[in-house]
């Protein structure tokens, strides 16, 4: 319970409510007139976000606000925005309402009430047996905020965590974590901690962003169904309110404040091949062929590890993968771009010029500060670089630069930055920095992989000035500046590919629309059905990458004969066709925020069957996809919501707001459009670059509809200088087509055909 005690005094400086309470000080400042910060300096006097930059301060200032505080009694300050109210009183409290007066998120007031019970007997009976009890012991932390949460309202967000869609009735911890065990709904952390929740009530939905890098704990109502509790292990209470009233509305604001991800390379939305343990150039080498000879497209076979010389980071193994992106060069005359694997972790070892460089200068150091600190990972005892320093961002961008000139790098897959160690977890006062200000690794390890991705990102953008493709395992709010993602190691089980889709859908909403799994699963042996059904359940997935273990069976299609292969070709084909679709999408997230793979609440919200829908999602909003996701199962059950949709397949007509059954053999995943969309669609191809963009095709349902689309070279960053084709296109309800030109590019080529097919 909060204990502030009385408000004592208050005062205004433009958007600012510095408060005094008997014990507290608390500042509320509002940013926008939906987004409002909350902070209770204990910790430190400034913010010290590493989620919100200064770039994201202005473009935040940009929007301007409205203000408005009056104190109503000795005990209660009201704080109005254009779409806000607040309530700060007595104690410490801080409510949110909307302007209608309806409550959005209020603090609850009583006594916690834990529902676990179990006496100490019991406990050490549990412990004996090699159970986890620390949510048995669990004491009181210095950051708490306990809020209502009605009844049965749903409750999304905090990025990759394993299990459903709605979050209600589980517990999480933000801490990113390496386990290669099986991932289950109830794993509290993975590798990723993005401390943003959407609640959705009744009156709308709002978010609340508690941005703390130190090991942070959501009891999302599991607890007790009244509230929800955050926690955290230290650092201040610096808690965003987001309204908007709608979850599209919400994700917008959320990544007003954290940044949108850019643009990426049209190439990376292709589809990649990978696995740990191609041993040598032959093996990618063969595997590309093979591809191409199969006619499925492909973009990459990436290196995993292997390529390295002894694990050691930014140095290649001549002797087996070929000298100086031999290799490479081969590939690249086939269309294939090359993307490695990068781990932060730097062997130990006099004469590594890694080792030489960085000594003494820019890793992680022990608590006393006599020594760089060490740990294990794949090359044996290495160091940590402190990437949280400019300087040494720098000093790995350069490497970057390096390996894209020495060995025409064009992608780099950032592994391990949780960080993984294999001697222990690094202890939390290993010191590091945050700028120039010296901190330890237990405000550091939240943001290890973030500042790693900003690493990577910075020094490709600096060398070759195109978009940089940057793909990490760990990371933190905000990091979708830098990065694209994807969620580990997963496994070749039914349950993960299940899993995907909330996952998926959720790392959506909370900022990261570029974002993938290991399709047919990473760990463990797949079968040929399972992997069917997962190019299928995957195909418009912006990461879209088949990637699997050492030691387990191999991958790639062919290695199950000619039916999975066929039917995994369909599937890639199908994704390359929608790449200009999936492109729109990602275009039109610079402006919104939103995702291209996206739940069914994030537009059907009002309706209660998509509150807790894990097994379809939307593509934008044109399209829907219910994938077969259960083993033997060859009749899928389909809910549509509100809207008339057609089968992408046969054309048939359905009407929403109902379940029905659509057959579902190995080779059909059931598709939807929605009624007066128009869809950009390509050929087909074997790669991007392979033809030019010269045609493109609208696909459009029988009552007509327009779409904007947007087209550019798809490597560099011109289009923020008008360097981009933008057609408005109508389809009339004869099928017949008219364009206007919204913008021209300057070097890049139009279409010169047009096509349109209705379904
Ligand atoms: O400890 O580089 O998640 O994708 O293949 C395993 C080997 C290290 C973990 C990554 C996985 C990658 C693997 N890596």
């Amino acid at each position: 319970m909060r204990d502030y005690g009385k408000i004592k005094d208050w005062s205004l400086d433009l958007n600012e409510i510095t408060i005094q309470f008997e014990r507290q000080k608390m500042i509320v400042t509002v940013l926008t007139d939906e987004i409002i910060n909350v902070f209770v300096p204990t910790w430190s006097e400034e913010h010290r976000s590493k989620a919100i930059e200064e770039e994201d301060y202005d473009r935040i200032a940009e929007r301007g606000y409205s203000i408005d505080v009056t104190q109503g009694g000795e005990d209660i300050l009201t704080v109005t925005t254009a779409a806000l109210k607040v309530n700060i009183g007595d104690g410490g409290y801080v409510d949110f309402y909307d302007l209608k007066g309806n409550a959005l998120s209020l603090e609850y007031r009583g006594e916690r009430k834990s529902r676990k019970i179990l006496n100490m007997w019991d406990m050490e009976l549990l412990k004996a047996e090699g159970h986890d009890i620390s949510s048995y012991t669990e004491s009181a932390k210095p950051v708490e905020d306990v809020r209502v949460v009605g009844g049965n309202e749903p409750i999304y967000g905090l990025g990759d965590k394993s299990g459903l869609l709605d979050k209600r009735s589980y517990e999480y911890e933000g801490w990113n974590s390496d386990d290669p065990s099986a991932h289950t709904e109830q794993f509290r952390s993975l590798y990723k901690s993005i401390p943003f929740l959407i609640c959705k009530k009744p009156a709308g939905a709002y978010g609340l962003f508690y941005d703390n890098t130190f090991h942070t704990y959501h009891d999302l109502a599991k607890e007790n169904p009244e509230y929800m509790v955050y926690s955290a292990d230290d650092g201040n209470l610096d808690l965003y309110f987001i309204g908007g009233g709608t979850i599209p509305m919400v994700i917008g604001n959320y990544t007003l404040l954290t940044g949108r991800a850019p643009l990426p390379q049209l190439w990376t939305l292709g589809y990649h091949q990978c696995r740990w343990g191609y041993r040598c150039a032959k093996d990618i080498a063969e595997v590309a062929e093979k591809f191409r000879e199969l006619d499925i497209p492909c973009e990459s076979v990436q290196y995993d590890i292997d390529y390295m010389d002894g694990y050691r980071v930014f140095t290649w193994d001549e002797a087996n993968y070929g000298f100086q992106g031999e290799l490479i060069g081969e590939l690249a005359k086939k269309g294939f771009k090359s993307v490695i694997n990068t781990d932060p972790g730097t062997k130990v070892e006099e004469g590594y010029f890694m080792y030489e460089e960085g000594k003494n200068k820019y890793f992680f150091r022990t608590a006393d500060d006599s020594a760089d600190y060490v740990n294990a990972v794949w090359p044996g005892d290495a160091n940590y670089p402190d990437f949280g320093r400019k300087e040494v961002r720098d000093w790995w961008g350069e490497h970057i630069a390096k390996m894209m000139d020495d060995k025409k790098i064009m992608g780099f897959w950032n592994d391990m930055n949780e960080p993984a160690s294999f001697n222990g977890p690094l202890p939390l006062d290993v010191i590091g920095h945050d700028g120039d200000r010296k901190t330890t690794h237990k405000e550091l390890h939240n943001v290890y992989g973030h500042f790693m991705s900003k690493a990577t990102y910075d020094g490709y953008k600096k060398h070759s000035g195109k978009r940089p493709v940057v793909i990490t395992r760990a990371c933190y709010s905000g990091t979708q500046k830098y990065s694209a993602i994807w969620t580990g190691d997963n496994q070749s089980l039914w349950s993960h590919l299940q899993m995907m889709i909330p996952q998926l859908c959720t790392l959506g909403m909370c900022g990261y629309p570029i974002a993938g799994v290991d399709i047919g699963g990473f760990g463990g042996d797949t079968t040929p059905e399972l992997l069917c059904r997962w190019i299928e359940a995957a195909a418009f997935s912006t990461f879209f990458r088949n990637h699997s273990a050492n030691g387990t069976i191999r991958q790639e299609p062919w290695q199950f004969g000619e039916k999975v292969t066929d039917i995994y070709r369909k599937y890639v084909k199908l994704h390359y066709r929608f790449l200009p679709y999936i492109y729109d999408l990602l275009h039109e997230e610079q402006e919104n925020g939103l995702p291209v793979m996206r739940p069914l609440v994030m537009h059907y919200e009002d309706d209660a069957v998509t509150h807790n829908l894990n097994d379809e999602y939307l593509v934008g909003e044109k399209m829907l996809v219910a994938p077969v996701v259960n083993p033997g199962e060859t009749i899928r059950k389909v809910y549509l919501p509100e809207g008339t949709w057609y089968s992408f397949w046969t054309g048939e007509k359905h009407e929403g707001r109902r379940y029905f059954l659509e057959e579902a053999p190995l080779d059909h995943m059931p598709i939807y459009i929605k009624a007066g969309s128009v869809i950009p669609v390509y050929e087909e191809m074997s790669y991007v670059g392979e033809k030019p963009f010269d045609r493109i095709t609208l696909l459009a349902t029988p009552e007509g509809g327009s779409t904007l689309h947007y087209q550019d070279g798809g490597e560099d960053f011109s289009y923020l200088k008008g360097n981009y084709n933008l057609y408005s296109f109508s389809v009339d309800t004869n099928g017949e087509l008219s364009y206007e030109m919204k913008n021209e590019a300057e070097t890049v080529p139009q279409y010169d055909m047009f096509r349109v097919v209705v379904v």
